[in-house]
């Protein structure tokens, strides 16, 4: 444990004061809402997140035994986006994006991920891909536009910028119409309901998941709303019947071995957040993940 208190650490995520690009990993904000088809509020989920992390930097990790605060991590800060743009945001999030080697994008909505996946796609090919969610997020169109954040992954599947061989969602359980269902397992793609994670365990989601991504270059996209509302209440579109905080932890945990190359947390809403509770889990995660590959 440090001399400063975990309070009073600089804003940083994790505390970070380093803000150097060429970082081993690096974290940056994408303070951006736009893309909701409900509540917004993300565009503050940066912040609260890297608020929410100065509690995750008084020890080690307590099974890989390692602090992600030390690893050779930045925070870049939050990427420019075009007010009230979609795909000029868009663009300008994949320039920024690929300028990093190794990046933990804080949401944000969920419209985010496709910049972030064009942006690896474009050197390391289509990329494997663990997608935490309660929504398959493969409308064609999220209420009449393209690119809301209902629409990410239908579009990340037509631009080729994932193998859905390789694609899990884990945590689905949202009213959908069954054309998108099918659609989405027609592709490919491996879907792990909430139910399916209740009633098989967190070990055995965790190998199921690490044999459908295999040893390909693969992508972690967390929307907390994968999480149960009371355990993430902060979100746009809340679903009941979600994962445990626990049960994420335990997954994520579980995921050793897979070639992760860059994650996201997405659809924290602090204006509908209470007690910190939504921030810290989105912290949590991105803490795990950074333990993970670290
Ligand atoms: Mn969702």
């Amino acid at each position: 444990m440090g001399s400063t208190p975990t309070y009073a650490l600089t804003p940083g995520f994790l505390g970070v004061t380093r803000t150097n690009k060429d970082a081993a990993y690096c974290v940056a904000g994408a303070p951006f809402d736009i893309g909701t088809s409900n509540r917004s509020g993300a565009r503050f989920g940066p912040q609260a997140i890297r608020q929410a992390s100065r509690m995750l930097v008084d020890g080690d990790h307590p099974t890989r035994w390692l602090e992600p605060a030390r690893l050779d991590l930045a925070d870049i800060g939050n990427f420019a986006l075009a007010l009230g743009d979609i795909p000029q945001s868009l663009a300008l999030l994949e320039a920024q994006a690929a300028e990093i080697e190794h990046l933990v994008t804080l949401g944000g909505d969920h419209s985010i991920t496709l910049a972030l996946l064009r942006a690896l796609a474009r050197t390391k090919g289509p990329l494997a891909l663990v997608h935490f969610d309660a929504h398959v997020d493969a409308w064609p169109d999220t209420f009449g536009n393209r690119y809301g954040h209902a629409s990410v992954f239908y579009n990340a599947i037509e631009e080729r910028l994932v193998d859905p061989a390789h694609m899990v969602q884990i945590g689905i359980r949202s009213p959908v119409a069954r054309s998108i269902h099918d659609w989405v397992v027609g592709k490919g793609v491996t879907i792990l309901s909430a139910q399916a994670v209740h009633e098989a365990g967190a070990a055995s989601t965790a190998a199921r998941i690490r044999d459908v991504i295999g040893d390909a270059p693969a992508y972690l996209s967390f929307d907390i709303d994968a999480l149960d509302p009371a355990f993430a209440p902060g979100t746009g579109t809340p679903e009941i019947g979600g994962l445990a905080t626990w049960q994420a932890q335990a997954i994520l945990r579980g995921l050793h071995g897979i070639r992760f190359r860059g994650m996201d947390v997405v659809e924290v809403a602090p204006p509908y957040d209470v007690a910190e509770i939504t921030a810290l889990a989105a912290a949590t995660m991105a803490w795990e993940y950074l333990s993970l590959v670290g």
